[in-house]
């Protein structure tokens, strides 16, 4: 008996163990086959384990073969060994996830992850310990890093997630972008890496580790790309293939700033070009950004949305057209697989900078075909081309021709021809509420006596320390007090006089003597200031409290551990009497501190907080003020966002669940956006940015696992600058009109997203101008109603598909331009 269980259950085990990982100079390859690999990045903590599986199977909808993800060490082990894997945080449950939908995964350990998530993803109880320095030959910094990092590998392969034990994990990373700032370190840097490398490698995980952005990475790590493009990238051994680990599909945002957006074209054009030029595994990053939920945001600045342009949008919806785009671009990369990994590599110069590159096996050719412009393309694929026929290219250029697009082996390197509609989002109103825009508040001061009035907080020094020393991360809010006393006759009191702070708070708040005399915050990219405003003191005794409040810790940079955040000094008071000027330090008074607030340590976000809010006199405009509703979660499954606009900046809670930090009174410069982006020329942050001139960040992510259907939820805001709630309502976010800008001879499809199409709002072919939206007709247009024929197809459909010919639209004279059909569809 026990012999044949043992037999079984070696026979289970072989069958589990089937997938080896390993790589040539060409490809990653899987069980000894090379492959095109196309991952996406998705952070487990930046969405919720319900929304995991339809992000997933998105993913793969999307074409893609694995979910990479960063671990976040400060989220799971918030103190020192002191571990949660619960909720947002279970990283077993979301590999699982990725395993269930037949996906590769790809585990980016690091323990660095920058990822504007705070601090980088360490914990600020690691940079308090005794001659701490991180990312270096530091004693304490290797211990703590690999005893995380082996915890972390323990967890997974007790699990059985390795590919090498029959899991989805085919690549695990180890440090992560060390190589762009190593250069400070020194020798140190260089032995770290080496270090890093042996750690890793002794872990046994079965699957090879790479090293993104590290030259020097050390055999057998494979070195790897991250950039807007990487098609000139080489890796640093012959037998490492060309891999990039993060191609950007958009940008992060900062308080501020603006909406970043990266072209569908672009971030195309980068992947193609990229296995044009021999790569073979690409992730985007990212290709679901997600949410900042609490106090996870890096930074400084960093918003509590991360939406990031990507392929999902923050709450899961498909961007439309960079996910469908990018779809048929995965199916055409799939369908060369072979050729990409096994083909010879040749070149054919054209000249006027149109070139192929071909790669053949004995079974067949793909090909990409470049030009810089789009007319040398026309004439490529228009001429019975020689030279394509020569090429034995022939095949392929008749099927370019049918379909004009992306069509399979012949690859057009020019986005132009882009048949994937595009989605315009819109907010719907919560249906769930009578009247959505009136919600009841009640309200109840953030309790400050202590702090304003007697200075008094917890512990003492005569000392001006940074904050992560003090609060050691507990809270974005800590207090430093001081008492200072004049006599009578004191020179000061006869002058003007006003405090001057020098700060490296991420925000600072000044009272003294209970009263607000002013507030501060850094100017975007800077951490330092100099506070200064006029306050009053009187004779006696006066009482000077600083709240400071944090906006996410430094995550990026050499030594990025020592940016000082809070109040460095000198802290003076200044008296000034015409042209004299007399200076009082108090860098060395005594000090008082306070990490926190009193709401936040009795816990007023929770919905059954025992403490007294009131229902009369709500005030608007008041400062350090919780305010709570209560509201019916709207109707259906589409996603959920709060609208905060009219509020200042402070922390919100749904049910008592933390949806991060809030801050629409910061608005981004009128400056830097345009209406037309053009796509071509290389991508950077600012190019392409929209929202110039409105709240950095106005509606804030709900997700649904956060709400009950039935009954009330609570709404909690702990408001710091002073805001008008009563604006403040519930809305969905859903598909609310699908366009299409297709040439003819091609065929598109419209989706309205499991709803259905209700109105053909726009519709012409010939040569229509404008955007998705703004549609306007040209000067040609077919003899026939496009808009009657496309009512008849879509109206009352979930998804239509629509072949796009001269005859079916009556052919209009477009003087020999390509003709296109512009199509606007009301969800
Ligand atoms: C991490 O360190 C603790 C002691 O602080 C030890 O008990 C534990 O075994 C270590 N974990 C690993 C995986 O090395
Ligand atoms: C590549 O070219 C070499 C030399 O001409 C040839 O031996 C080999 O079979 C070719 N490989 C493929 C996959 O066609
Ligand atoms: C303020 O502090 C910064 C850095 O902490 C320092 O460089 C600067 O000289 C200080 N300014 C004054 C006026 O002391
Ligand atoms: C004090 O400030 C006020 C207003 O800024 C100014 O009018 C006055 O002249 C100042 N007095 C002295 C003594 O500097
Ligand atoms: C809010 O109060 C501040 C300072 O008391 C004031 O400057 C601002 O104009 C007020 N805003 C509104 C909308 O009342
Ligand atoms: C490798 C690479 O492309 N790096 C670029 C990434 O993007 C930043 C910011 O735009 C550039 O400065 C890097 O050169």
């Amino acid at each position: 008996m026990a012999s044949l269980r043992f037999i079984l259950c070696c026979v289970l085990v072989n069958c589990a163990c089937a997938t080896i990982v390993s790589h040539d100079g060409r490809a990653i390859t899987i069980d000894g086959h090379r492959r095109v690999l196309l991952s996406g990045s998705i952070h487990y903590p930046r969405s919720t384990p319900e929304m995991w599986p339809d992000l997933i199977k998105k993913g793969k909808e999307g074409g893609l073969d694995a979910i990479e993800t960063y671990v976040f060490w400060n989220a799971h082990e918030p103190t020192r060994r002191q571990y949660d894997f619960s909720g947002k945080l279970d990283l077993i449950r979301f590999l699982k996830t990725i395993q269930d939908e037949g996906l590769y995964g790809v585990l980016r350990i690091g323990p660095y992850a920058c990822a504007e998530w705070n601090y980088g993803g360490f914990p600020v109880w690691l940079h308090n310990m005794p001659g701490m320095v991180f990312r270096t030959t530091n004693k304490a910094y290797m211990d703590e890093m690999q005893n995380f990092t082996t915890m972390i590998v323990d967890m997974v392969k007790k699990e059985k997630l390795f590919a090498s034990q029959g899991g989805p994990i085919i690549l695990a990373q180890i440090e992560n972008e060390y190589g762009n700032i190593m250069g400070p370190y020194g020798e140190a840097g260089k032995s770290y890496i080496k270090w890093c490398a042996n750690m890793a490698q002794a872990l046994d995980v079965g699957v090879p580790w790479i090293m993104c952005q590290q030259n020097d990475a050390p055999q057998p790590m494979l070195n790897t790309c991250n950039g807007f493009y990487c098609d000139n990238f080489t890796p640093n051994n012959p037998n490492t293939p060309k891999m990039w680990t993060e191609n950007w599909t958009g940008w992060f945002k900062q308080w501020g700033g603006k909406n970043p957006h990266r072209t569908t074209e672009d971030v195309a054009f980068s992947v193609a070009r990229f296995f044009q030029r021999g790569g073979t595994f690409n992730n985007y990053y990212m290709y679901h950004g997600g949410t900042n939920f609490d106090r996870t945001a890096g930074g400084p600045y960093i918003t509590t949305s991360y939406d990031y342009d990507a392929p999902l949008d923050e709450y899961g919806n498909l961007n439309q057209p960079k996910y469908g785009h990018l779809k048929q671009l995965h199916d055409v990369l799939h369908s060369m697989e072979k050729t990409l990994t096994y083909g010879n590599i040749s070149t054919i110069d054209f000249g006027n900078s149109a070139s192929a590159t071909i790669y053949t096996t004995q079974e067949g050719s793909s090909c990409f075909l470049e030009t810089e412009m789009k007319i040398q393309m026309q004439q490529l694929v228009s001429e019975e081309n020689l030279m394509l026929s020569q090429l034995g290219l022939l095949p392929f250029y008749r099927i370019a021709k049918q379909r004009l697009i992306t069509p399979p082996r012949l690859f057009l390197l020019d986005f132009s021809f882009i048949t994937t509609q595009t989605s315009m989002m819109v907010k719907k109103p919560n249906e769930a509420e009578e009247d959505p825009s009136t919600l009841k508040w009640s309200w109840r001061p953030e309790n400050m006596d202590n702090f304003l009035l007697r200075g008094k907080g917890e512990s003492t020094n005569t000392q001006l320390f940074d904050q992560k020393v003090v609060s050691n991360d507990q809270s974005d809010y800590l207090w430093y007090m001081t008492t200072v006393k004049f006599r009578k006759r004191d020179p000061f009191l006869g002058k003007n006089m006003s405090l001057r702070v020098n700060s490296t708070a991420h925000v600072l708040r000044v009272f003294v003597n209970g009263k607000h005399i002013g507030s501060q915050h850094a100017e975007n990219g800077k951490f330092h200031y100099i506070f200064e405003k006029d306050a009053k003191f009187k004779s006696g005794r006066n009482v000077i409290s600083l709240l400071i409040i944090t906006v996410g810790l430094q995550n990026y940079g050499a030594f990025f551990e020592s940016v000082p955040v809070g109040i460095t000094g000198p802290i003076s008071i200044i008296g000034r009497n015409g042209d004299e000027t007399i200076v009082k330090d108090l860098s060395s008074h005594k000090w008082s501190y306070k990490t926190g607030l009193n709401g936040f340590e009795n816990k007023l976000f929770k919905t059954e907080s025992p403490s007294k809010w009131s229902f009369q006199s709500v005030p608007l405009n008041r400062t350090m003020t919780w305010y709570k509703t209560t509201f019916k979660a709207p109707l259906g499954n589409d996603p959920v966002v709060v609208d905060l606009l009219g509020l200042g900046k402070g922390t919100a809670w749904v049910n008592g669940n933390n949806i991060g930090r809030y801050w629409p009174a910061f608005i981004s410069s009128s400056d830097g956006c345009s209406a037309k982006c053009n796509y071509r020329g290389a991508y950077y942050a600012e190019k392409c940015q929209t929202n110039c001139g409105e709240p950095t960040q106005r509606w804030y992510n709900v997700p649904r696992s956060f709400l009950i259907t039935e009954g009330d939820n609570t709404l909690v805001l702990f408001e710091e600058m002073g805001g008008n709630p009563s604006l403040v309502n519930f809305q969905t976010t859903i598909v609310g009109s699908v366009c299409a800008n297709v040439y003819e001879k091609n065929v598109i499809e419209l989706s309205c997203d499991r709803k259905t199409i209700s109105a053909i709002k726009f519709a012409s072919f010939g040569n229509p101008d404008g955007n998705c939206g703004s549609f306007v007709k040209g000067t040609c247009e077919g003899s026939k109603n496009a808009v009657d024929i496309l009512t008849k197809e879509c109206v009352g459909k979930e998804k239509c598909s629509i072949d796009v010919t001269a005859e079916k639209f009556g052919v209009p004279d477009c003087s020999g331009a390509a003709r296109r059909l512009a199509i606007e569809a009301i969800c």
